[in-house]
């Protein structure tokens, strides 16, 4: 009665997400549902598909008999337990970044590489980062019509990026300075924060107050520069869309946003690209939803797209003083297409091989 499916993680953010995506199906491909997370989550009670499931906790036997494993769990988890979900026969669809950049190891975006699900010699496939994940239906679309060559971005992204303490942060920043007309001189946000009993020692945000603020600082700090997050856009970007000397440089920021993380785009092309034939190509794209209407404030933000499931595309344009370059901004829902919604696409690109 269909292949067994396992989620692993699924109390966490992420995991939460996945379920309401599954629980929002019209059918799924699924027989058994099995819920797995930490000892500390074991027991718990969640309803999927109508039915009450109990979690279990991470061990090497709850992987037996599973055709598909989902792993919404931080990079050393997975790193220790895809490979033992593998090695009892399932296949580990991973969210984390322990296996992004091992050859051995497909990272899969379905609108762009679907193919490369087949190609997974450790068992193991990835699921990119939401930074990259958030523009690469959109991305990929282009590059197969007029062959992506360099690319420059910057991002603006959530804060539930950092997880639920980023979130928590966020929400405890904002009560913290709401109705106080700050930001007349620099250090009143601060001021403000210190004074709630925010200590900015603690923070998720790079000790820099998120609350009326942006933070240019995403992930961890890598050397020369360059923040961890700059550097996975730029790799993930260039294994997924096969082009291993694609010209990419990120800059990377915090916006006080909850959920969805946006990207401006400033994209070069082999061939000559006009903002029409974008246009088109955009809405031949199933996953990309275009709203481009600037002169009647049409455009995506990302109080708008939250929730949703598609990478919204707007203020498309042809770069002024750079030849066939567009530049545009992107919107996508970080813990939907960013994280979730991805891994469970693949997932259920593998379900009829296990049918
Ligand atoms: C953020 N993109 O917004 C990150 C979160 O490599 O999967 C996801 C990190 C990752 O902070």
């Amino acid at each position: 009665n269909g292949p067994t499916l396992a989620l692993v993680g699924a109390t966490g953010a992420v995991g939460t997400v996945m379920i309401d995506i599954i629980n929002g199906r019209e059918s799924v491909p699924w027989g058994e549902i099995r819920l797995i997370a930490s000892p500390r989550s074991a027991g718990k009670k969640i309803t999927v598909r109508g039915e009450e499931l109990t979690v279990i906790a991470l061990s090497p036997e709850a992987f037996d008999g599973v055709d598909v494993a989902m792993f919404d769990v931080p990079d050393e988890v997975s790193a220790e337990w895809a490979p033992i979900a593998a090695e009892r026969g399932a296949v580990a669809v991973d969210n984390s970044g322990a296996f992004r950049m091992d050859d051995d190891v497909p990272l899969v975006v379905p609108e762009v590489n679907a193919d490369k699900v087949a190609d997974r010699p450790r068992g193991i496939i990835a699921n990119p980062n939401c930074t990259t994940l958030s523009m690469m239906a959109a991305l990929g679309a282009l590059h197969r019509e007029f062959g992506l060559k360099e690319l420059v971005v910057a991002s603006y992204q959530a804060a539930s990026g950092a997880g639920q303490d980023g979130v928590d942060r966020l929400y405890a920043e904002l009560d913290a300075v709401s109705g106080k007309g700050l930001g007349a001189k620099a250090g009143d946000v601060r001021a403000a924060l210190e004074a709630g009993g925010l200590s900015l020692a603690d923070t998720p945000f790079a000790g820099t107050p998120l609350a009326l603020n942006v933070v240019p600082s995403a992930g961890s700090y890598k050397g020369d520069g360059w923040f961890s997050e700059e550097l996975k856009v730029r790799n993930e970007s260039r294994k997924i869309l096969g082009i291993p000397d694609l010209k990419v440089s990120a800059t990377c920021v915090r916006v006080p946003v909850v959920t969805t993380h946006s990207l401006a785009v400033h994209a070069t092309f082999e061939r000559e690209v006009t903002v029409e034939a974008a246009h088109k190509v955009f809405e031949a794209q199933p996953s990309v939803v275009l709203v481009d209407d600037p002169e009647n404030g049409r455009f995506p933000s990302p109080a708008e797209v939250v929730g949703n499931d598609p990478t919204y595309v707007g203020r498309v344009r042809q770069a002024l003083d750079f030849p066939n370059t567009l530049d545009f901004f992107v919107c996508g829902d970080n813990l939907r297409k960013g994280a979730a919604l991805n891994t469970y696409e693949v997932a259920e690109q593998l379900a009829p091989e296990f049918s």
